[in-house]
């Protein structure tokens, strides 16, 4: 019987392009997709959408009977520059939202849950360079705190209550369709468009500050496969290290120059620097790919291949 899927936070930078994958792969009318508000106008008119704030236990409940869904992504989420301004309400928002569907697959609503964690889940204690699957872990802005906690959530969840939930920690997502809000890495976003349209960019980061990134198609196809995989081959319930690429800003402001010579960056670190500060360079994927076999396939030259030209063609069209 194929699986009828609820996304909350559907209308968001990853939450929007899982569900055009996913109906794509299942089917439109598979495929529900939800947010607090109707502000994306693409997915709102491309298949079922409901209105839910994923603060709602009810609203989520009352969705999922409806619909007869068996699997929920949990997309919403506020993000870790965001999060710094409205500590309280993140906590809120991302605990809150985790539990209402942890709750709905411990009473047996639902199957199967996917959640996503983020390397804000790591600190500044712990180790930088290839960092492991199991280390160190003292985060520094709530959106981190609320990713920890939310890991041992998901663990706990599936050891007590036998609850089939899945999580990646994702890095820094690149992609061109929907725009990301509220995270430090959207600066790898941002200087695309800003290459485009002004050929000049001021980096909120600074020049040398490496942080590990992946190109949407390789985030959207890890988070599907990892929902398809056999579960007796899962040897992680709190979530997955996931790796693409690692790059500065200088490196990707040099693979722009080769398309785009004039192009030119500028440096204006503000808070979110020292949020990338605590941040790892690099991710050691090595359990993920041994347990469900994943792989990156985009490097960072044809993440800005692909950047450009997508960006190109929506601006001339
Ligand atoms: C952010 O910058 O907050 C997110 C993340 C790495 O989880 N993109």
């Amino acid at each position: 019987m194929t699986s009828k899927v609820l996304i909350i936070g559907a209308g968001g930078q990853i939450g929007s392009e899982l569900t055009y994958t996913l109906r794509q792969k299942i089917g439109v009318d598979n495929v529900i997709a939800s947010d607090i508000n109707k502000n994306n106008l693409e997915l709102v008119n491309s298949g079922a959408f409901e209105l839910i704030d994923a603060k709602d236990f009810d609203a989520i409940k009352n969705c999922v009977e409806k619909h007869n869904i068996d699997t929920v992504y949990l997309m919403a989420a506020m993000l870790s520059a965001t999060g710094e301004k409205y500590p309280e309400a993140a906590w809120d928002l991302n605990m809150t939202s985790l539990f209402n569907v942890l709750n709905l697959a411990k009473e047996k609503i639902i199957k199967k849950v996917f959640w996503p964690s983020s390397i804000a889940v790591f600190g500044p204690t712990t180790p930088k360079t290839n960092t492991p699957q199991h280390t160190i872990m003292e985060p520094t802005t709530v959106y981190g705190i609320t990713k920890q906690v939310g890991e041992r959530w998901c663990e706990y969840y599936h050891k007590n209550y036998n609850v089939d939930v899945r999580s990646v920690r994702y890095p820094g997502i690149i992609s061109w369709k929907t725009l990301p809000g509220g995270g430090t890495t959207d600066y790898a976003i941002d200087i695309f468009h800003q290459a485009i349209a002004n050929k000049t960019y001021e980096c909120f980061i600074n020049a040398d500050t490496e942080l590990p990134m992946m190109f949407m198609d390789d985030a959207v196809r890890a988070t599907i496969d990892l929902m398809e995989a056999k579960g007796d081959d899962l040897s992680i319930r709190s979530s997955y290290n996931l790796a693409g690429i690692s790059f500065t800003p200088t490196e990707i402001a040099q693979t722009i120059k080769t398309h785009i010579s004039e192009f030119q960056i500028t440096y204006k670190p503000d808070f979110r620097q020292q949020i990338a500060d605590t941040w790892p360079k690099s991710i050691n994927d090595s359990v993920a790919r041994k347990d469900w076999g994943w792989e990156h396939n985009f490097d960072l030259e044809q993440i800005t291949n692909e950047m450009l030209t997508q960006l190109i063609k929506t601006v001339t069209s």
